[in-house]
């Protein structure tokens, strides 16, 4: 016996290797103890359907997704950039206002100000977008504190915002995201996140991943790799800001340590694909950066797609280079930005997505997975990612309890 049975679905389970979008058409959905018990046709399900399940949800011919995942936000920050919006409107480059003290250290300054009760509203306010947009999982960065205490402020808050009921969160430690002040030297404050700050919020069961910050503004492939090995004696594992702005080597890195993703990617070197692609990293495009920053430089997406790369797309939400809570939006820039197929930028906002976070147990609607999915008022999944600001959500599923 099934706690519930969705029926008249067209169910895109994402699945790989059948039809396109692991398409089941005429489906229904099972669901027993907040996992997936069944996916299959209705044709399959006996006569009597009000055997098998103590509650039926008919769908009526709706669209069933996986649970929207964005594997790459940094959620949590207070403060207002819009003055640094109208300065690049006016010529100035993100470079040159971040070396004249605004760009992150601008957020930076205000996180610092920030309680978390003034933290956690606002965000709680951001990610109500996402919700309202059947995002079932969620990765938050740290990044805007730049030192302990600010740190782990940002990182309870990002654990404080998962809700059993409807969002997981995964976190993950941007300590090297920028130099703060209060260090001179980059080897310096590397250091410090080695011996102190990743350490402490690691202790503090905080962390889900480390991620860093590989650019010119940020920190070199070598610095980076310093945070890399204490990464891996505490266990955790690393993901990368890559090729953003300039071609650092960054993927390299993050293939050499087996890296669940390295994001952004325009600047990467289209012979370092096959280097993800054979790590396994995920190669996580974030088209709101490139659209926000007026980019031109593209990720190399034939290259990526030839060497086999996984590739996901998520909303890289900050205030400073994205300040966008639409996954959709994202999904459907990343395909006529970049020029990714809508199955692919469906898959990358989903299972791919999930294998950005390491989780095997969401991304796809399959036996054995959670319930978690998202229910649209749509017939076919390509309708997810063809129109700008719309929003076809009807309700979300989340550990197989109807939650929106
Ligand atoms: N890359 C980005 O696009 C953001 N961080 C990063 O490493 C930008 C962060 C900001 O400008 O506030
Ligand atoms: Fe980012």
């Amino acid at each position: 016996m099934w706690d519930a049975l969705f029926i008249n679905a067209e169910i895109a389970t994402m699945v790989v290797g059948g039809e396109p979008y692991g398409l089941v058409r005429d489906g229904a959905v099972g669901v027993r103890n907040g996992d997936i018990a069944f996916v299959g046709a209705m044709s399959e399900l006996g006569a009597d359907i009000g055997d098998v399940a103590r509650e039926i949800h008919d769908i009526g011919g709706d669209l069933i997704t996986p649970g929207l995942i964005d594997c790459h936000t940094h959620l949590v920050w207070a403060g207002d950039r819009s003055s640094e919006f109208e300065a690049r409107l006016l010529g100035k480059s993100y470079e040159e206002i971040a070396a004249a003290g605004g760009g992150i250290m601008a957020t930076v300054n205000a996180t610092r100000d920030a309680d978390e009760a003034m933290l956690l509203d606002a965000a709680t306010t951001r990610l109500q977008d996402f919700i309202n947009e059947g995002v079932t999982t969620i990765e938050i960065k740290s990044g805007y504190g730049l030192d302990l205490e600010t740190e782990l402020k940002i990182l309870r808050v990002a654990r404080a915002l998962e809700d059993e009921d409807r969002i997981r969160v995964r976190t993950t430690f941007l300590g090297a995201h920028a130099l703060p002040p209060e260090f001179y030297r980059k080897d310096a404050y590397i250091e410090f996140i080695c011996n102190e700050m990743l350490p402490a919020a690691h202790a503090e069961g905080l962390l889900d991943a480390v991620d860093g910050f590989c650019e010119t503004i940020g920190f070199s492939a070598a610095q980076i790799e310093q945070v890399f090995k204490k990464a891996v004696t505490l266990g955790l594992p690393v993901k990368l800001h890559a090729e953003q702005l300039s071609d650092q080597g960054g993927a390299r890195l993050a293939a050499k340590y087996g890296a669940l993703s390295a994001d952004h990617l325009e600047y990467l070197n289209p012979a370092d694909a096959s280097a993800l692609a054979e790590a396994g990293t995920v190669a996580v495009l974030l088209p709101g950066a490139f659209y926000f920053l007026r980019e031109t430089q593209k990720p190399p997406l034939e290259a990526l797609r030839a060497a086999g790369a996984i590739m996901a797309v998520a909303t890289d939400c900050n205030p400073g280079t994205s300040p966008m809570t639409s996954l959709l939006l994202a999904a459907n820039m990343a395909t006529t930005f970049f020029g990714l197929t809508a199955e692919e930028t469906l898959a990358g906002v989903t299972r791919n997505a999930a294998k950005a976070l390491g989780l095997e147990s969401c991304g796809e609607i399959s036996v054995g997975k959670r319930a978690d999915f998202a229910i649209w008022d749509a017939t076919r999944p390509a309708e997810l990612v063809a129109t700008i600001g719309q929003n076809p959500h009807i309700a979300t599923v989340f550990g197989g309890e109807i939650c929106s």
